[in-house]
């Protein structure tokens, strides 16, 4: 039984193969992206393909000839990019999935598809906000994220494939930098901590939005695909977290390893509005309940490790 990850060189897709591999065995993981990358060990060892997920018959050639059974589908466009160009974002990240869907059902695959917590807009309840509430979000990307959970929702009911996911908060990682996110400020920091002991930030400081270290991240991608099914009340998509803060707070803990860091402001009306519309915090109990979801860092520990990590890259 294979694997096949596509957008496999993008922020998640990248350190998610790698864990897939040493789970399941090199040759066991197929991986994928639009783009190629000399660079990336994907690419040379195992096999790799450069893959439009749009193009269905490509998709499904490689599906077929490596007997996969799970697709791990990744390749989408982030929130501020989604809000750049509108009509790629609805094409890459709805026909990308529905593209993927389609060979699912046809050659029997299980497919775990990120959702995020931008697929809530400003009249969901704005903390704790539940697994089961009104979502209607104003951007692109929360609109295709929102039609993507009622997709794979549909495609399980329907056709009996066996889809799942998460809702994504912001993704904290040393490896691969994030592309076009609006939380994308909140890895940049530590980058710019190590470098130049300040940061200049994009969103206003009392910006509350939910985190997860990406160690984390990996194991929900992972555990919620290897939970028991007779365990799932939920499919698409579970909210996760595993902390919620500010850019001033994040300073804050910055401070305690770095104590001259300084952080400043200069506000990005898009990104600003795109943070807004999203909730300051989630409630993930489904997720605790019925797949064991318990993530290991909170700020405290994840500042602590990122500092140390890119301190002894000398970034
Ligand atoms: C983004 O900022 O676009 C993503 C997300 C919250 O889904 N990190």
């Amino acid at each position: 039984m294979n694997v096949l990850v596509t957008g496999s060189l993008g922020q998640v897709g990248s350190e998610l193969a790698l864990e897939l591999k040493r789970r399941y065995g090199n040759n066991n993981v197929v991986a994928s992206d639009i783009r190629s990358d000399e660079t990336s060990p994907l690419v040379h060892d195992g096999p790799f393909y450069t893959l439009d997920c749009r193009d269905g018959t490509a998709l499904a050639d490689i599906v077929r000839k490596h007997n996969v059974k799970t697709i791990y589908h990744l390749a989408a466009l982030l929130s501020a990019v989604a809000e750049a160009r509108p009509q790629d974002a609805w094409d890459i990240n709805i026909n990308g999935l529905h593209t993927v869907l389609e060979v699912a059902r046809e050659n029997g695959c299980s497919v775990f598809t990120p959702s995020s917590i931008a697929a809530f807009g400003p009249t969901a309840p704005k903390d704790y906000t539940p697994q089961n509430t009104i979502q209607q979000p104003t951007s692109m990307y929360g609109v295709t994220k929102v039609s993507g959970e009622l997709l794979c929702n549909y495609y399980h009911k329907k056709y009996g494939v066996d889809t799942r996911g998460v809702r994504y908060p912001g993704i904290i990682s040393n490896v691969t930098l994030p592309g076009g996110g609006t939380t994308d400020y909140a890895v940049e920091i530590y980058y710019e901590a190590v470098r130049k002991k300040h940061y200049t930030c994009f969103l206003k400081a009392d910006t509350y939005l939910d985190m997860v270290y990406m160690p984390d991240a990996i194991k929900a991608a992972v555990d919620i695909m290897e939970a028991d099914p007779a365990r799932l009340r939920h499919r698409n998509a579970f909210n996760i977290t595993a902390m919620s803060f500010s850019p001033e707070d994040q300073a804050a803990y910055i401070r305690k390893h770095i104590p001259e860091f300084e952080i400043s402001y200069n506000v990005d009306p898009v990104r600003q509005a795109l943070a807004n519309s999203w909730p300051n915090s989630l409630e993930d109990y489904a997720a605790r309940v019925e797949w064991g979801w318990d993530p290991q860092f909170d700020l405290d520990a994840m500042t602590a490790d990122m500092l140390n990590v890119l301190s002894a890259r000398g970034v």
